[in-house]
């Protein structure tokens, strides 16, 4: 049997009630097959596929915490510290009610690669609880924080690993956390991103991630000749990462006409309106009913839809598996030129392999969706030299590592045979820098 194929035969017995977490591995050692045929007896002899699939560090915890009416509650909280060959433990906290072991273990393993892929200096982490922040008062999420802080402070440092927002952490949560932290410990270090602009924040980490997805697919329409400007897109989301896709999006001539939350989406057919939905999310924490209330020309659905909405690309940006089998049948049939991913793993490996065979240009998460960690990384820097930089400086540094990206995942997958299979290509590109670093320091 082939080493991956044996990596893959532990993976489904040891982690068999995992499935994002077999789902996210076999995606990355089918498409690093031929790095590792190539330097089989090397890898072997180090067991580096052994200990690539199982993180340095799993730590787990209760968090406590009591609610308006003074009554107690209990959440479970993780923090995955994966690999850090290459930099201290980097990735985001998510607090969500499908939060468990598995689903943070997919999404450490992810970051591994994509932290690789921006080319600086950050390991894979991730961590959050099965805590859900919807409906509850800001006093009630800050005391969930506080309480989740007191347990993972002991855990995270500037040098050893810098936990970040994603879905349910933005800028409240990590407000929270933060002080926190420096309330227990005394000290003003940069132990998380995505800080307030007033206490160590960066510039351009709010819109980074959504920018850079555009920025990532409009690189890559380039290398194939085709033009961004003038095209339609379905966005799935209507948070960090979608509203800011959206806003790039309309900033480089495209037509944005859906959005979507949890409950259902949104069809504007002159274009999704950003200050609109701005306030229905980050101000009001509503519900995207509300839309109609700023577009009487739109349209609400209620449950799932975006991808039946005719589009030259379709940007998922919501949550993992939200695009499968018969969504990419829709996109295809529908005549989508690119999919890109802004979400974390958002397509199924099914859709995927459809959307592939059927000449959809395809970016895979991890290499589109890396601005957002990216400029995590210059907010530390930022931090490490006590300066912050214009927004203007962030957003040109953060541009330039997205077109690097995409050159080299694209380098790579030429490289290896796979000439357009960008998923291949991030993966290659990602594992070779993190196998390098593991093989020169030995059996840790
Ligand atoms: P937010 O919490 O800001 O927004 C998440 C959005 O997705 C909301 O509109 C939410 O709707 C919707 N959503 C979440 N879970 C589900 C679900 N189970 N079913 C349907 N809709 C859902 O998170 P982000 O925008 O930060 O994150 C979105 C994705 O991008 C995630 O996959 C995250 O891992 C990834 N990502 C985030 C980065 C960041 O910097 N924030 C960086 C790189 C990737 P509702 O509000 O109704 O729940
Ligand atoms: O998935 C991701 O890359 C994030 N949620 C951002 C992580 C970070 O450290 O900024």
């Amino acid at each position: 049997m082939s080493y991956v194929d044996e990596v893959m035969e532990i993976i489904r017995k040891k982690d068999a009630n995992e499935p994002e977490f077999i789902q996210a591995a076999s995606e990355v050692l089918e498409s690093i097959r031929p790095v590792v045929d190539a330097n089989e007896e090397v890898y072997r002899k180090a067991a580096l596929l052994e200990r690539l699939i199982e993180p340095e560090r799993v730590i787990t915890f209760r968090v406590p915490w009591t609610d308006d009416a003074g009554n107690v509650h209990v959440n479970r909280a993780f923090r995955v510290q994966f690999n850090s060959a290459i930099g201290p433990y980097k990735g985001g906290l998510r607090l969500h009610p499908s939060v468990y072991i598995g689903i943070l273990k997919f999404l450490g393993f992810e970051q591994i690669f994509k932290n690789s892929l921006t080319g600086l200096p950050i390991g894979g982490g991730k961590g959050g609880s099965d805590f859900d922040p919807k409906g509850k008062s800001d006093a009630e999420v800050m005391r969930f924080c506080q309480s989740f802080m007191t347990e993972l402070y002991k855990y995270i440092g500037p040098d050893e690993d810098v936990p970040a927002g994603d879905i349910g952490v933005g800028g409240r949560e990590i407000g929270f956390m933060y002080g926190q932290y420096k309330r227990i410990t005394g000290q003003y270090q940069s132990v998380l991103t995505g800080k307030g602009l007033t206490y160590g924040g960066s510039l351009a980490r709010t819109e980074a991630t959504g920018y850079g997805v555009l920025y990532f697919a409009q690189e890559i329409l380039k290398l194939r000749g085709i033009e961004l400007a003038g095209k339609t897109v379905a966005i799935s989301g209507a948070g960090n990462v979608a509203t800011y896709a959206i806003q790039k999006a309309q900033q480089l001539g495209a037509k944005v006409v859906t959005c979507s939350d949890s409950t259902g989406w949104v069809y504007d057919p002159d274009g999704i309106d950003v200050a609109a939905l701005k306030e229905i999310k980050e101000v009001k924490r509503a519900r995207l009913t509300e839309y109609k209330n700023y577009r009487p020309n739109s349209e609400y659905h209620e449950g799932k839809g975006v991808w039946t909405v005719k589009c030259d690309l379709a940007l998922p940006c919501a949550t993992q598996n939200e695009l499968q089998l018969e969504d990419a049948k829709t996109l295809v049939a529908n005549g989508v030129t690119m999919v890109c991913e802004g979400a974390n793993m958002p397509t199924t490996l099914e859709a995927t392999k459809y959307l592939q065979e059927n000449g959809v240009i395809f970016c895979p998460g991890k290499a589109a969706n890396a601005g957002g960690v990216a400029t995590s990384a210059l907010e530390m820097s930022q931090n490490a030299e006590r300066l912050s930089w214009t927004f203007e400086e962030v957003d040109s540094k953060l541009k330039q590592i997205m077109i690097n990206i995409a050159h080299n995942v694209s380098d790579a997958a030429a490289k290896y045979g796979f000439e357009g299979d960008y998923v291949v290509g991030a993966n290659i590109a990602g594992f070779e820098k993190v196998a390098d670093a593991m093989l020169a320091q030995g059996i840790v």
